[in-house]
């Protein structure tokens, strides 16, 4: 817990804190207070006789997540948890909540998460959400940092666009005057246009995807941790990731030591495997030709424990119609695109592009789309485009991961799903 300790109080010795309540306890003539705030938890010790009257009384009256300002002073006490308390001569009341709570926020709230979803904001007071997001936000920055350190240009790509990048099916229609447009669902092909001039490119961004079905690993809009670069194939930039990811989860064990025990979250850095489609379809029993169901993930996480399995070379028709074929060849069976599995989910997919207009044209039409929708896409290739390669992590999917959370939407601060749009 923050303490601060103002000019005004240096003289006296005092300290001064703010926070909201986290529990109270009255013991006899003693009342024990538990002060929250976002560094941790202190206890208010008051014996009555031994404060004000008009202390004591507040003390009684403070509802639980109220926020209010304490003065006094910090004693070491071996009783109290984390060694220490404060002796109050003053406290404020700056906020005080309503009752009843509108849902349960100790530390093992027994509501179901759709209501603790409902009162997100009350869910944000507790220490385990708390954790998460702390460890979210470790992910990101460090994310971002690592490949700014390498040279990579943060991009900010549109979030509406005028046609599909990754397949038809899962878009959201929006008004854009008198043009049909939707919410992108990746800043795909924007940053193989930025990669194509600046040769490296990093961004985080929200997309959105009208998938219908509700499940556990699946949002209807997401953030991407997504890169793009230039001169370089499918094997490099699944290096790439490889070293990104240990690098975000040393800084997370560094960093989080507090939010991982809260959690009982016991994170190793990740070994790599790299493992080609025909290899892992082998080793799985699967039908050549099939995509990995979740048990296949799951199975996979199994046999390569603590790793993040590469599954690369992929079969074209399970890829995007913008993945190199191998060879170059539009008739190729297998191409340059590959999905990362780690503690048993995909958490990112990826691969070389198509940088060859020709080749971009007929593989558009073998997905069955218009390369009239396509037009500036394909045009971009035509004045100096170099081979290129990229990737995309979600980064609730990592959360998810990392923290062995059950359900996506605990990593996500405010989901939206097929029923849900508020808060
Ligand atoms: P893909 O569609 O596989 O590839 O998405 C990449 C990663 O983004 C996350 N993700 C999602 N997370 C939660 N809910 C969703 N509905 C959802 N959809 C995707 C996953 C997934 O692995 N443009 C390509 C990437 C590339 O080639 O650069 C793409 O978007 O973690």
């Amino acid at each position: 817990m923050r303490t601060y300790i103002k000019d005004a109080l240096k003289k006296t010795g005092k300290v001064e804190v703010v926070g909201w309540v986290h529990d109270s306890r009255a013991l006899g003539k003693i009342r024990f207070l538990v002060l929250k705030d976002i560094s941790g938890r202190i206890q208010i010790t008051t014996i009555k006789g031994k404060v004000s009257e008009e202390v004591f009384k507040l003390i009684d009256s403070i509802s639980r997540e109220s926020v209010i300002r304490v003065i006094g002073n910090l004693k070491v006490s071996k009783q109290a948890p984390g060694g220490k308390e404060i002796i109050p001569n003053k406290i404020e009341i700056i906020a005080k909540a309503e009752q009843p709570l509108l849902i349960d926020v100790s530390d093992r709230s027994k509501t179901e998460l759709p209501k603790r979803l409902d009162y997100r904001f009350l869910d944000f007071h507790r220490q385990k959400i708390q954790a998460i997001f702390k460890i979210q936000s470790t992910i990101s920055m460090k994310f971002r940092e690592h490949f700014v350190k390498k040279g990579f240009i943060e991009m900010q790509p549109p979030s509406i666009i005028s046609s599909a990048s990754e397949g038809g099916t899962e878009l959201f229609p929006a008004k854009y005057f008198e043009k049909k447009a939707y919410l992108a669902q990746s800043p795909q092909l924007y940053k193989q246009m930025v990669a194509c001039s600046m040769e490296k490119t990093v961004t985080i961004t929200p997309v959105w995807r009208a998938e219908k079905h509700n499940t556990v690993r699946h949002l209807n809009e997401c953030r991407q941790m997504d890169i793009e670069m230039a001169f370089v194939g499918q094997m490099e930039i699944m290096k790439q990731m490889e070293d990104v990811v240990k690098d975000i989860v040393s800084e997370v064990l560094k960093n989080n030591k507090k939010e991982l025990d809260i959690l009982g979250v016991k994170l190793k850095v990740p070994k790599a495997k790299y493992i080609s489609y025909d290899e892992t379809a082998k080793l799985l029993k699967i039908r050549y030709g099939e995509d990995l169901s979740p048990e296949n993930e799951r199975e996979l996480c199994k046999k390569f424990p603590h790793t993040i399995v590469f599954v690369h070379s992929w079969p074209v028709s399970l890829k995007p119609f913008y993945i190199m074929p191998k060879e170059q060849d539009a008739n190729a069976k297998l191409s340059e695109g590959f999905d990362a599995i780690y503690g048993g989910v995909e958490i990112s997919s990826g691969g070389q592009r198509i940088h060859i207009p020709d080749l971009l044209i007929k593989m558009l039409k073998k997905k069955g789309l218009n390369p009239k929708d396509f037009k500036h896409y394909v045009d971009s290739f035509r004045f100096g485009a170099p081979f290129h390669s990229g990737w995309s992590i979600g980064l609730e999917r990592f959360t998810q991961c990392l923290l062995n959370l059950y359900n996506i939407r605990e990593a996500c601060m405010f989901p939206r799903d097929r029923d849900r749009l508020v808060p």
